[in-house]
This record gives C-alpha cells, sequence and structure tokens, in this order.
C-alpha cells in the first residue's frame, strides 16, 4: 500500500553506519553528526508515530548540548513536553540499528501492531523540530523532515535554530491550546519575571539589582536567545559574552566550568566580584560563577546551590500559606515539597537542605528519572549538580494556589505568597531544565532577598571533590542501584572502594557507568582536595 512503499522508498536512501550499535542514553542518541544522518531520519519516523498514538504535538530536537561542535544527537519530547516515555526506548533502539528498508519496515509493522498505533489511516501526526547551532543540523533537520514525511498523515513544522528547553516548552504549550511561539515563550517568561518583581517585600531589591550580571552563552544557541529575551526585560543588567563568535562549547559554557572549575574563555581578572552565569550548548544547563583575583580558578555556585536557592524561596512562602487562618482556603494537609538529587550533589549540599528540614531523594543520573521523581509531589524541585534542573508544580496544587488567590484578602501575605508561588510556575521551565528561565529566577530571588552573589555562595561550603573518567571496552560491565551508589556487578568492586572509602575522613565515592560516552565515571568527596583526588585516583584503579 502506499504508507509501504512510501516507507520503503524513504528508508533506502540512508543506512546506519557501519559496526556502529546505537542506543537511545539518557539523552537520546549521540554520535559524531556525519554519522547521524539515518538515526535522525528513522527518530522522524518514530516521532511521527508517537503523534499519531498519542493524538498530540510530538518534538524533535537535535543537539549535542555541551559536547564537542562535530558530534550532535537527536532527542524526543512527549506531549508533556518531557522526554520520551521509556517504555519506547526500545523501539527507538530497533529503529536504529534495523541493518536495512525491509527490517526497518518490519520493525515498525510489528510494533505498530503491538502498541496498537492508528497507522496508515487518517488520523493527523505533528512533530514540532528544533536544532542547535551544530553545522551538521541543517541536514540532520532535513532528514527528521523526511522521517515525518515517511508517514501518512504527519506533518513537521520547523522551529529553527530554538534552545533545547524552547522546544520542549512549545510542545508542552501547544498540546495545552497555548500560544507556543518563540516569541511566546519570551512573552510568557517576561511577564512572570515582571510579576515577580513586583512583588519583592519593600526595602529589599536594591542589592542585586544595581550590579550587572554576565552570561557566557558558551558560543551556543542560549546567548542569542537571552538576547531576545533582554529586550523585553527591565529591571535587569545583563552582558552576553561567548554568543557565537568562537568554538561552541570550546572552553566555555556549563559543562566545562563545572567539571574544570576554571574561568571560560572570555572572562578575566576585569570580571572579579561580578556575578557571573555559564549556559551550556543548548541552555538546559546553568551555573553561576565568580571569578577569584589573580587564579584561573572560580569559585563555582553550582546546580546544587542554584537549588538550594530555590527552595529556601518555595519554603519561605509556604511557611506564609501554612500560617493562613483562613477556614476556606486552608489545605486539607500541609504542601507536599521534595527535593531530588543524584549522587553527584555534594554533600555539603544534601546536608544544607536536610537541615532546612527538607525531604530530600535521589534517583539515577539523567533528567527523565529526576523528573518523574519530582512530578510526584506538590512542589517537586529537582536538579543535578551540573546545572540541569526546574521546579515543578502538580495541576492539584495549582489549582489550590490560584483558589486562594482569588479567596484571600487583596494585598494580604497570604495571597502574595499564593501569587509568587504561580509567577514561578509560569517563569521556570515545567518541561525540562531551563537555563533562561533559570537566570530569571536566580536573578528575581536574590533581588527578593536582597543578596549578592557572595551571601548566597555562603550558604553552605561544598566539600571538595572529584571526578574522572576511566575509559573501557564495555560499560555496561558496571551494573549500580540505590540511585548508583553501590556497584553490584563485577562482584567484589563495592566491597573494593568501600575499603578505599574508609581511609578517608568524610569520604564518599561512586563509579556509573556513563549513559553518553563508553567510559565509566568516578566522583569522590572528602575533607580536603588531596583526599578526594587520592580518593578518586585509588578507586579509579580498581576500575582499570
Ligand atoms: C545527559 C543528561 C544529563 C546527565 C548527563 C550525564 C539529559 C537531558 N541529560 O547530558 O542529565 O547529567 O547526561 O552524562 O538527560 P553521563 O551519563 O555521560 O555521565
Ligand atoms: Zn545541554
Amino acid at each position: 500500500d502506499q504508507q509501504k512503499s512510501l516507507l520503503l522508498k524513504a528508508s533506502s536512501r540512508t543506512s546506519p553506519p557501519q559496526g556502529a550499535q546505537l542506543s537511545y542514553g539518557t539523552a537520546g542518541f549521540r554520535a559524531d553528526g556525519s554519522l547521524l544522518e539515518s538515526t535522525v531520519y528513522r527518530m522522524g519516523i518514530l516521532a511521527a508515530l508517537r503523534s499519531l498514538k498519542t493524538g498530540s504535538v510530538i518534538g524533535l530536537m537535535i543537539t549535542a548540548s555541551h559536547n564537542k561542535i562535530c558530534d550532535n544527537g537527536v532527542k524526543v519530547a512527549d506531549p508533556s513536553g518531557g522526554m520520551l516515555t521509556q517504555e519506547w526506548e526500545p523501539f527507538a533502539n530497533a529503529l536504529a540499528n534495523s541493518p536495512d528498508s525491509h527490517t526497518l519496515l518490519q520493525v515498525i509493522e510489528a510494533f505498530v501492531k503491538m502498541v496498537d498505533i492508528p497507522f496508515g489511516g487518517t488520523q493527523e501526526a505533528q512533530v514540532l523540530l528544533g536544532r542547535d547551532t551544530r553545522p551538521s543540523g541543517e541536514f540532520l533537520l532535513e532528514a527528521a523532515k523526511q522521517g515525518v514525511a515517511s508517514i501518512v498523515g504527519a506533518r513537521s513544522i520547523d522551529m529553527g535554530v530554538v534552545t533545547t528547553p524552547q522546544l520542549h516548552w512549545m510542545v508542552r504549550a501547544r498540546n495545552k491550546g497555548m500560544e507556543a511561539s518563540e516569541h511566546d515563550y519570551y512573552v510568557q517568561l517576561s511577564s512572570s519575571f515582571r510579576c515577580l518583581l513586583e512583588l519583592i517585600p519593600q526595602g529589599n531589591g536594591t542589592n542585586a539589582s544595581n550590579n550587572k550580571l554576565i552570561v557566557d552563552g558558551a558560543d551556543g544557541v542560549g546567548g542569542e536567545k537571552i538576547e531576545n529575551l533582554k529586550k523585553m526585560l527591565s529591571g535587569l543588567c545583563i552582558e552576553v559574552r561567548n554568543c557565537g563568535g568562537g568554538e561552541l562549547n570550546e572552553g566555555v559554557g556549563a559543562d566545562y566550568v563545572q567539571k574544570e572549575k576554571v574561568v571560560p574563555r572570555g572572562f578575566g581578572p576585569a570580571d572579579v566580584g561580578i556575578r557571573c552565569a555559564s549556559l551550556d550548548g543548548d541552555a538546559d544547563r546553568l551555573v553561576y560563577f565568580l571569578v577569584q583575583p589573580n587564579s584561573e580558578k572560580i569559585d563555582l555556585v553550582d546546580g546544587d546551590k542554584i537549588m538550594a536557592l530555590f527552595a529556601l524561596f518555595v519554603k519561605e512562602q509556604l511557611s506564609v500559606l501554612d500560617e493562613s487562618e483562613d477556614g476556606k482556603t486552608n489545605r486539607p494537609q500541609c504542601t507536599r515539597l521534595g527535593i531530588v538529587q543524584t549522587a553527584y550533589a555534594n554533600g555539603a549540599a544534601t546536608d544544607y537542605l536536610k537541615q532546612l528540614g527538607l525531604e530530600v531523594v535521589f534517583t539515577p543520573t539523567g533528567v527523565k528519572y529526576l523528573h518523574e521523581k519530582a512530578a510526584e509531589y506538590d512542589i517537586g524541585i529537582y536538579f543535578e549538580a551540573n546545572g540541569h534542573g526546574t521546579v515543578l508544580f502538580s495541576e492539584n496544587y495549582l489549582c489550590w494556589l490560584e483558589n486562594t488567590n482569588k479567596e484571600t484578602t487583596e494585598g494580604s501575605e497570604q495571597q502574595k505568597a499564593a501569587s509568587r508561588l504561580l509567577a514561578v510556575s509560569k517563569l521556570i521551565n515545567q518541561a525540562v531544565g531551563d537555563a533562561l528561565s533559570g537566570v530569571l529566577l536566580v536573578e528575581v530571588i536574590l533581588q527578593h532577598m536582597g543578596w549578592s552573589i557572595h551571601k548566597w555562595n555562603d550558604l553552605y561550603h561544598d566539600l571538595p571533590s572529584r571526578q574522572l573518567k576511566v575509559q573501557v571496552v564495555d560499560r555496561s560491565a558496571v551494573v549500580t542501584e540505590n540511585a548508583e551508589t553501590v556497584v553490584v556487578k563485577p562482584a567484589g568492586i563495592q566491597e573494593a572502594i568501600d575499603i578505599e572509602i574508609g581511609k578517608y575522613p568524610k569520604g564518599r565515592c561512586f563509579i556509573r557507568p556513563s549513559g553518553t560516552e563508553d567510559v565509566i565515571r568516578v566522583y569522590a568527596e572528602a575533607f580536603t582536595q588531596e583526599a578526594a583526588d587520592d580518593l578518586a585516583n585509588s578507586v579509579a584503579k580498581i576500575v582499570d
């Protein structure tokens, strides 16, 4: 039939790279950009089928985030704007690895039958396409278009060069029947930011607003987008550097700054004392930092500390709402606020959050795990130390906030607290971690508190840590449990790691297979930098 011949014809144009076993990892497929044409084409097919199955708009993003400029990747956004459901990952792998168009067709037909997709009929499908600034993105986007077009009834809409979070936001917004252009994104962010500014208590709001913020755009898509956003903001002075003139992610960006703990290209002694921030290549990660005098080193304000700032602000609003004596609007129970971290969270951060009385839980690395966990709460805050995170509000809780906002006395503290939380839910991306909305929320909270970045950075002091990677032939040989803190395979390794950890006061160490590279990662933390380095090195030897 028409559908069959369409697929066979289109898919015979490209085949997967010889000898490679492709796997839909933590963040979709990643490889050298020149190898990805067939994979992206096939993900176009998958996205169209997902749209048919769900009756909703699906997103397809072409990016390799913080990786080298020659790399690229592809991932799919589900109707909620979140990551592709994990149930479809095996299908993604089977598609990507089908050696020829006939196998591909068989894989598709079997899957369509298994999950019951209205296929080849009159149902319509819609896929939003986006890409970052990588040169290979252009021809890969064409491949994605072809993939979508190989499914009868499916059409793609090219959103052009966008940040990863912008594409996820657009998918979510469309499926909620909202305005969903890039301009609408800026309108929503800037208006909720303004709303939070207006709600700053009298007397505060002078400290941070007087001085500027410098943003390192990683020479990626984020710099240009933050320039767009800036035009719609007042009450904030932002200077953008590394806006695309240099090589993407090379000595710049959130990943570099967080891992190397040194100043990015384009920053130096003249910036001492100024609040600085780094985005990654596709602007879904954010860290802050301070340039140290006479040194390459920086004071890093990482994802954990951004999370601590957000948690403090949310908790402050909740304590006002909890005091509410108004019988009508009192919640039947206290708001369930959850803090979600990974094993990479600095031990000092975890201690600090727990000491605030907050519920802290852990998941494996990867946004899909953190996001899913955070969504179980009324308000769930998740962050990876690397700067990816957001604040999620449940639909029920948002309804309650709307009601409280309407029913409490105009101008009362309760009403302000409810309004602030509502504004946060509109400002901070509900689909995925978003550096642009993250910057705005950090900035407005600093103004709200009347804090400098120094005051913020002093909330707690990070334990020294070290990250290493060990090249291995087969990373899948290492299997972990308990949110990646315990190695269960190969046997004996965890015991050997425990012996090493025992040698260092405040020592903590874990290993995990990377979800994006053929390496085993080692993380160690201890009371001194030297001890953290030693611990990491000796555990790396065990792995080798
Ligand atoms: C991906 C993940 C990120 C995680 C990182 C770990 C998403 C969108 N991104 O970039 O959350 O921290 O992988 O990489 O899920 P690794 O497994 O190589 O250490
Ligand atoms: Zn990224």
